[in-house]
């Protein structure tokens, strides 16, 4: 690897529902990055076994994900695209980072509690040390940079954490075995897309995800204009004018949501959008809103659905990409058993 080129690492779980967050917040960024760094990217399905999935369902959704990759722009000739589980030395090394983590951070990552609420108990202990598995995939390929929307960061800074404790506690052995100061690179968080936390249509205060029940409040790549143009129709917003100045906007969360996805998907700034909607009736923000996400977002999604079925062709882009990330993977935790003392 030349050393001014970035190592990215970054993964999506198959959980279903690819949706404008995913895209917006990482998919995009994934594609722009892909031209002048070497970059990795996984369809993490053992991260989405963290909560229930239809076994019948998990196979497709691992081909959804892919297919929206491919999709979006990623070229398999220019980024190692595979899935999590071909590669066991993410879960081995996961296990030897649980070694390395403390209970105390993991007790600290907000995600988890968010997404356990009241019910802590009857979570899966995966969805618990889901952070630290993260940290594995990622510090396997040494990657230096992380592209993920904002709610990854507090992960990111974990696996730097779990990194730079390794690089502490081992670092006697990683001199001798070695001949460096440190093992495992420190990897630095891309939270730079165009909108980094994409929110709800009916909660500018939620973030838009897959999980949520109902689908009224996402986009999903697969959704047909009509699915957009309701969606966006019934999304929330409140009885004000549209304002001139972004300061004036203050916690009108839908609007600035709404705002943010059209200046995300065309590419302007905020400031912009807003000048040219201020003193206009939502609808009209809506309407156009509607013809760019279909303008944008549905010739992805057609083009998904064109490639979904083609198993061939998607499997053997798995194999291949795995094939890759396996032969940078494997002498990362060779190394690693080496230094903790295990090989
Ligand atoms: N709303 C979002 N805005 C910006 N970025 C987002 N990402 C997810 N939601 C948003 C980014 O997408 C990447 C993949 O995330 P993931 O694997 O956690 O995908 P997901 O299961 O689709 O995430 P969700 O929708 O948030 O589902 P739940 O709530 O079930 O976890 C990451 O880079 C993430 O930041």
């Amino acid at each position: 690897m030349c050393d001014r080129v970035m190592r990215v690492f970054s993964g999506i779980q198959p959980s279903g529902n690819l949706h404008l967050g995913n895209y917006l917040g990482a998919i995009v960024n994934f594609v722009e990055l892909q031209d002048a760094n070497q970059c990795i990217y996984c369809v993490v399905d053992l991260h989405s076994i963290t909560v229930w999935q239809d076994p019948e369902k998990l196979k497709r959704n691992i081909h959804e994900i892919t297919a929206g990759f491919i999709a979006s722009g990623l070229d398999p000739k220019k980024s190692i695209i595979f899935n999590q589980s071909s590669v066991q030395e993410h879960a081995e090394l996961s296990w030897l980072l649980n070694c390395v983590a403390r209970v105390g951070w993991l007790n600290r990552m907000t995600q988890f509690k968010e997404k356990a609420g009241k019910n802590k108990e009857k979570m899966s202990v995966g969805l618990y040390t889901y952070p630290v598995l993260m940290a594995a995939d990622i510090l396997a390929y040494k990657a230096t940079h992380v592209p993920v929307g904002e709610d990854q960061k507090q992960h990111i800074e974990l696996s730097r954490d779990i990194a730079q404790k390794f690089n502490i506690d081992f670092h006697d052995r990683i001199l001798e075995i070695t001949a460096k100061d440190e093992f495992f690179v420190l990897p630095e968080p891309m939270i730079t897309g165009p909108v980094t936390r994409v929110m709800s249509l009916r909660d500018g205060q939620k973030k838009m995800s897959s999980s949520e029940l109902s689908d009224m409040t996402r986009i999903n790549l697969l959704d047909t204009a009509d699915q957009i143009s309701n969606k966006i129709k019934k999304a929330k917003t409140d009885s004000e004018a549209i304002p001139e100045k972004m300061i004036e906007i203050g916690d009108r969360y839908e609007l600035i949501n709404l705002l943010s996805i059209y200046a995300g998907i065309s590419g302007q700034r905020k400031e912009d959008v807003l000048s040219e909607f201020s003193g206009k009736q939502f609808s009209y923000l809506k309407e156009a809103l509607t013809d760019l996400l279909v303008q944008k977002i549905c010739p992805i999604g057609n083009e998904m659905n064109k490639i979904i079925d083609e198993k061939e062709y998607l499997g053997n882009i798995l194999q291949e990409g795995a094939k890759k990330a396996r032969a940078i993977a494997h002498p990362v935790l060779e190394e690693t058993k080496k230094i903790i003392g295990l090989a």
